[in-house]
């Protein structure tokens, strides 16, 4: 997930050399490219901040409590091909406004915490700090998805500071336990195998699965309040 900060993916900058050939001013599309770089590296600054604020509670945390509620922190930036793609299935138009009016998820953070109380425990303390705003929040842990999916997803917007201006940036932030983080990364293989079908079976022992991970978090949770962590 992590990437070179400023810099496009070779990738991503051949992509953006497709769409813009056909364009007359090679100015205009050098200038188109510059732009979407610059922008990528705003959002990119938006994750290390969200990052810094993530580290800093668990670093608190686990002075107060001897114990780390972060295991990790996996974080990436959309790439331009997705985020094209995206905005074409919405029917909206490829342009740096459209990018930052319509997509809420170009820069993304995953919080793995060790229990289900520190899912909300750090959302709770995170979302109270006076420079983040919440714009969204879908509970998939009280209410899963169909197939099983759980997650905490926020959608934050948090303003970073640059030489000579304060811009807000949106950021989604999932936190999910160790547990639902398996679950999610297995599933995700599982279905986009491109060799194989996803059959109705799989999605129900996927399913099955689900629950039994939801279990396993609920012991462990149990186990945390009996040694009262
Ligand atoms: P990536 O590369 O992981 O970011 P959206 O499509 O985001 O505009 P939606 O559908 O309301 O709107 O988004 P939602 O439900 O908040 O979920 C978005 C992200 O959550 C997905 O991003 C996944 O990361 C994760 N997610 C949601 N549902 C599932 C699921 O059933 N299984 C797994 N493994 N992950 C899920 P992307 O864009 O799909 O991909």
């Amino acid at each position: 997930m992590n990437q070179s900060p400023y810099l496009l993916s070779e990738n991503d900058r051949q992509f953006l050399q497709n769409i813009f050939s056909d364009s007359k001013k090679a100015t205009a599309a050098k200038h188109m490219m510059e732009s979407f770089s610059e922008l990528m590296a705003y959002y990119r600054c938006a994750i290390m901040e969200i990052e810094t604020k993530f580290n800093v509670l668990n670093e608190e945390f686990s002075l107060q409590y001897d114990r780390n509620p972060i295991n990790g922190i996996k974080s990436r930036l959309k790439r331009i091909e997705s985020i094209a793609q995206k905005l074409s299935r919405n029917e909206k138009p490829l342009t740096l406004d459209s990018i930052e009016e319509n997509l809420n998820d170009v820069a993304g953070v995953r919080v793995i915490c060790s229990f289900t109380h520190d899912v909300y425990m750090l959302a709770d303390a995170f979302l109270s700090q006076d420079d983040v705003t919440l714009i969204s929040k879908k509970d998939y842990i009280k209410d899963p998805k169909a197939n099983g999916y759980r997650s905490l997803h926020l959608i934050v917007s948090i303003p970073i500071f640059l030489l000579h201006e304060k811009r807000s940036m949106k950021v989604e932030i999932q936190l999910r336990t160790i547990a639902m983080d398996s679950w999610a990364a297995l599933e995700h293989q599982l279905k986009y195998k491109k060799s194989a079908e996803f059959t109705d079976e799989m999605a129900s022992d996927l399913f099955l699965c689900s629950q039994l991970s939801a279990e396993l978090d609920k012991r462990m949770d149990n186990l945390r309040k009996t040694v009262n962590i």
